[in-house]
């Protein structure tokens, strides 16, 4: 039995009605609250009152990354900041990060659709949960920990890092559910296998894993070397976080929480939707959020539906474990990055060119980043010991403002090549599948 079966196990006509009802009001919601979405609704002559049927979402006008960049950082905010209660916010497409308010009853919402994927994942209140999301402004962190309390289990909050202690804590507090992105967990085995701790004899049986891409070989690696079940959390900070989808005990496909989130998948070029059941972009209109709804916001991310019924019980699209992105962000160590950040990021930096490429490599299952900029001539010229102070102080600057170590190589003047159009920012060197 799902957690909220009422909603959870709706059938399709009533979601589809309760949908259209909650899309009426966030258009509404959103016309007369913030200057943003009304100017281009305007635009494009649509109000709330057009909307007839679910169909018509089409019309709408869709939101991007950027709009939330220009308007940094709570001008997509629709109520008055006395009834904001929390914000989060992860990396922008520059030096900026995306804000995501919440009232509390945005919150409250949050959490239950937290519950729900802990619930679908066979998490129970006698289990003890390890969360080792980020705390912080990562949506990660909070978000689970607060499904997490929802449905009375307890939490043991150690956010990431310091793998050693999550790997004495699991055994030390009997963890038997482990919250964090695939890369970390994979970090966990290999760490635990080097201490000699067999993680086969914890009583951890299941995992919750999302924030970045991964397949579903991975999924087996880690289900193989944790011993334990994988399953997936979908989200992103401006829907709120995680909680968006979850896959249930079938894992054939990401249950989409459709009475707060309406899916659509698009052609990337026209916009136009794509035949039933075939790829294309994820486009989602909050239904619900009161601090910062979102009408037809591009997630960029590639998957397909299935509306099939799940034998699970529940009625809920499934959206497939993405397959990639239509943009250039790379996600490392669940970590979302741009080329652009980077660069602005190099641009600080007196001692180098403004020529750099990021080298995305696979190690195992692991991407890692290496940054490859060119130094100046002098600092070149000066020597193996200049240059390695250099990287250093660039390293620290990108771990800095991003949060997590990336390899910095300075090269020779000139090395790397010069755009003669699209200047080609990413060295792909992962494997194709
Ligand atoms: O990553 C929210 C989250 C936290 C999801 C914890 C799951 C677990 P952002 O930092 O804003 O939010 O990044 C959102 O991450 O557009 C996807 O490209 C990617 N992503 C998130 N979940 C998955 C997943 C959080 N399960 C971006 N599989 C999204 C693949 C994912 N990619």
């Amino acid at each position: 039995m799902p957690w909220d079966e009422k909603f959870e196990c709706m059938p399709v006509e009533e979601l589809r009605k309760f949908q259209l009802e909650k899309l009426k009001e966030t258009v509404a919601w959103a016309y007369e609250k913030v200057p943003f979405y009304r100017k281009k609704l305007d635009e494009k002559g649509i109000q709330a009152g057009d909307i007839q049927k679910l169909e018509d979402v089409s019309k709408l006008p869709v939101t991007v990354k950027n709009d939330l960049r220009d308007n940094y950082p709570f001008k997509l905010c629709a109520v008055p900041m006395k009834d904001v209660v929390r914000v989060h916010a992860s990396s922008g497409t520059t030096g900026k990060p995306i804000t995501g308010p919440y009232t509390a009853e945005d919150l409250d919402q949050w959490t239950e659709c937290m519950a729900r994927n802990f619930h679908a994942a066979g998490v129970r209140s006698d289990d003890v949960i390890q969360n080792a999301y980020g705390y912080g402004l990562f949506t990660g962190g909070l978000g689970f920990h607060q499904g997490a309390g929802r449905i009375g289990a307890t939490v043991v909050p150690t956010s990431s890092g310091m793998t050693e202690r999550q790997i004495s804590l699991m055994q030390d507090f009997g963890a038997t559910v482990l919250c964090c992105t695939p890369s970390y967990a994979l970090t966990i085995a290999e760490r635990a296998e080097e201490m000699g701790v067999d993680m086969h004899k914890l009583p951890v049986r299941v995992g919750i894993f999302g924030a970045e891409p991964w397949t579903v070989q991975m999924r087996q690696e880690i289900e193989d070397r944790l011993g334990i079940k994988a399953m997936e959390a979908f989200g992103l900070t401006e829907l709120g976080g995680p909680g968006v989808s979850y896959d249930c005990k079938e894992q054939n496909g990401l249950h989409i929480n459709e009475d707060h989130y309406l899916a659509e998948v698009v052609d990337p070029d026209t916009f136009e939707p794509v035949p039933e059941g075939e790829k294309g972009e994820l486009i989602f209109t909050s239904l619900q959020r009161r601090a910062m709804p979102m009408i037809r916001y591009r997630t960029k991310d590639i998957t397909r539906l299935h509306r099939e019924a799940c034998p699970c019980g529940r009625t809920f699209v499934r959206m497939e474990k993405l397959s990639g992105r239509t943009d250039d962000m790379l996600i490392i160590s669940g970590v979302n990055i741009f080329p652009s950040q980077i660069e602005s990021l190099l641009l600080d930096i007196p001692e180098v060119e403004p020529q750099y490429v990021l080298v995305v490599r696979k190690k195992g299952y692991l991407d890692h980043l290496t940054v490859r900029v060119e130094a100046r001539r002098e600092v070149y010229d000066a020597g193996p010991e200049k240059e390695a102070e250099v990287e250093r102080k660039i390293a620290d600057h990108l771990k800095g403002h991003i949060g997590i170590n990336i390899r910095v190589r300075l090269v020779e003047p000139k090395l790397i090549a010069r755009s003669e159009g699209k200047a080609k920012r990413i060295l792909d060197e992962r494997p194709k599948e």
